[in-house]
C-alpha cells in the first residue's frame, strides 16, 4: 500500500496551509513574492556565501505559522496534530511579562528537532495558549465565563486526532488516510464563517485583542505564516516602496557588520478582514476584524546560553541609551552598541563560546603524517577542521511580544497589583503530557555530536 512519510506530510501540510492562507490574505502572497525576489537577488550577489545558513531550496520553502488556542485540552490536541507531522514542542515563552504590552498567553514552538528532518522541511508553528487563570487580566467572573465558553467548543474533530495518532505512531499514513488527514488539518486552521458574538468579543477585547481573537470565537485559525528572507532590511525597503505599511522596526538584533545571529523579524499591520457578526439583538451583520498580519524573518546563528545572555544585556543597554537620546534613531544606537560589544566574526563567536557550530574534518587536511593540534581553535586555524554555523530554529520572547502588537489596536489591561498565575516549562510539559524541549540543549547536542565525530576521525583524546 503506498504511504506518505512523515516529512512529506509535514511538507504537504505547510504547502497547503500556505495556499489556503494566500487565498484568505492576499497580502501574504505579496510578501512571499517579494521575499523570493530578495532571496534571488542575494543569491546572485553573494553566491555560495548566501547559502551558509541553509540551502536556497530550504530557505525559499521555509515558513513558520502562528496559532492560538484557549485551554490545556486544546493544546494537548494540537500537540497530537503536530506530532503526526514530526513537530515537537520546543521552548517556553511567557508573553504575559513583556513590558511594553500585556498579552495574556504563554507559548511554545512545534518544530522538527533532528538535523536531517530540519533539512528536509523545517516547518514550525509558534503556538500560544490563553491564560484565563491569570488574575492580572481576568477577574473571577470573566474567567469562569471564558472557561465555560472554551469548554463548549471543539477545534479539532475526533477523526483528525485519530489519524494524527496513527501518523505519529507509524511515522507515515497510507495515501487515502494522508489525504483525509491533510484536509482535516488544514480545515482546522481556516477562518470560520460562523458569526462572531459581538458583545462577547468586545468584552474580551477590553482585556486584550488577543484574548478576543482566541476566546471570542468558536474556532481557531492561522494567525500568520512567515516566509524567510536573506536580507530583511532590503525586504523592509521594498515592501515600504510598494506602499505597504510595516511596523516601525525590525525586531531582534540590529543591522550590523558582523554575522547574522538569532532572528530578525518584522511585519505589516493586521488588515481589516470581513467577518460576520451577531449583534445583541440577534441580527447578523457584516463587520470587520483586524487580527491577521504578515510577518517576515531572517535567521542567523544560534547563540549559546552565554551568547544569549550577551544579547539580552545589549538589549538592556540599547533601551537605556535610547531613553537617554530620544532624538537618535534606535537602529543607529543598536548598531553602535553591537559593534562595540559583540564579536564581529564567526571565529570570535566560536572562540568566545557565544554561538553554536558543527565541526567536521576537512578533505584537504594535512596528509603528511603530522599529528593534528589538540585544541579546537588550532584545528580550525590550521585547516584540519571546518566550522559550520548552526541556524537558530526558535523564537525570541521580546520580539514575539512586539509581533503580537501588530494586531493590537488598544493597549489592553493588566492589573499589576495582583500576583500572576504561575506557568513555566514544567507546567506546560505536564499540561500537554510531553516534555517541552530546551532549545539550548538541542543545539548543544548537535554541536557535541559533531565534535565527537571529529575526535574519532582524527583519533584525538575525547574531551
Ligand atoms: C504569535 C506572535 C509571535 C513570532 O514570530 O515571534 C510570533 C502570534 O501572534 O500569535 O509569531
Ligand atoms: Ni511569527
Amino acid at each position: 500500500m503506498p504511504t506518505i512519510s512523515q516529512w512529506r506530510l509535514r511538507a504537504a501540510f505547510a504547502a497547503r496551509l500556505s495556499h489556503m492562507y494566500g487565498q484568505e490574505v492576499p497580502a501574504y502572497t505579496t510578501l512571499v513574492d517579494v521575499s523570493r525576489e530578495v532571496n534571488e537577488d542575494v543569491l546572485r550577489a553573494r553566491g555560495a556565501d548566501a547559502e551558509r545558513l541553509g540551502s536556497i531550496g530550504r530557505v525559499t520553502a521555509e515558513r513558520h505559522g502562528a496559532i492560538r488556542v484557549g485551554t490545556p485540552r486544546e493544546l494537548r490536541q494540537v500537540t497530537r496534530v503536530f506530532a503526526a507531522l514530526g513537530m515537537h514542542p520546543v521552548g517556553f515563552y511567557d508573553l504575559r511579562e513583556a513590558a511594553a504590552s500585556a498579552v495574556p498567553v504563554i507559548s511554545t514552538a512545534f518544530r522538527p528537532v533532528d538535523g536531517a528532518e530540519l533539512a528536509r522541511n523545517p516547518f514550525r508553528v509558534f503556538t500560544s495558549m490563553l491564560t484565563p487563570a491569570d488574575p492580572r487580566f481576568f477577574d473571577a467572573g470573566l474567567r469562569s465565563r471564558l472557561e465555560a465558553f472554551l469548554a463548549g467548543r471543539e477545534l479539532f474533530p475526533p477523526e483528525l486526532l485519530t489519524l494524527a495518532d496513527r501518523a505519529a505512531a507509524e511515522r507515515a499514513l497510507p495515501d487515502a488516510e494522508a489525504e483525509r488527514f491533510l484536509q482535516l488539518a488544514v480545515a482546522a486552521f481556516e477562518l470560520s464563517a460562523e458569526p462572531v458574538d459581538r458583545a462577547w468579543y468586545e468584552t474580551l477585547e477590553k482585556v486584550s485583542a488577543v484574548a478576543a481573537d482566541i476566546g471570542g470565537v468558536r474556532s481557531t485559525h492561522i494567525n500568520h505564516l512567515t516566509p524567510r528572507v536573506l536580507d530583511i532590511d532590503e525586504l523592509y525597503r521594498r515592501m515600504t516602496d510598494r506602499g505597504i505599511q510595516m511596523i516601525d522596526t525590525i525586531q531582534g538584533p540590529p543591522a550590523w557588520q558582523g554575522p547574522d545571529v538569532l532572528l530578525r523579524q518584522t511585519s505589516f499591520r493586521a488588515l481589516a478582514e470581513p467577518r460576520a457578526m451577531r449583534n445583541p439583538d440577534g441580527r447578523v451583520v457584516s463587520g470587520t476584524l483586524r487580527v491577521r498580519f504578515g510577518e517576515v524573518e531572517a535567521r542567523g546563528i544560534a547563540l549559546t546560553r552565554q551568547g544569549r545572555a550577551r544579547y539580552d544585556e545589549l538589549l538592556g543597554r540599547i533601551d537605556e541609551q535610547a531613553a537617554q537620546n530620544p532624538m537618535e534613531a534606535r537602529g543607529d544606537i543598536a548598531r553602535a552598541v553591537w559593534e562595540r560589544h559583540m564579536p564581529g566574526s564567526e571565529e570570535e563567536l566560536a572562540a568566545g563560546g557565544l554561538a553554536f557550530f558543527t565541526y567536521r574534518v576537512t578533505d584537504d587536511r594535512p596528509r603528511d603524517g603530522s599529528r593534528p593540534p589538540t585544541t579546537l581553535a588550532e584545528l580550525v586555524r590550521q585547516g584540519w577542521v571546518r566550522a559550520e554555523p548552526i541556524v537558530y530554529e526558535d523564537f525570541l520572547p521580546r520580539s514575539a511580544a512586539g509581533i503580537f502588537q501588530s494586531n493590537l489596536s488598544g493597549d489592553g489591561t493588566r492589573d499589576d497589583g495582583r500576583q500572576g498565575a504561575a506557568y513555566d516549562a514544567d507546567w506546560l510539559s505536564g499540561a500537554i503530557g510531553r516534555d517541552v524541549l530546551d532549545p539550548f540543549a538541542l543545539y548543544e547536542e548537535q554541536q557535541n555530536r559533531s565534535l565527537a565525530q571529529v575526535a574519532r576521525e582524527l583519533d584525538l583524546p575525547a574531551t
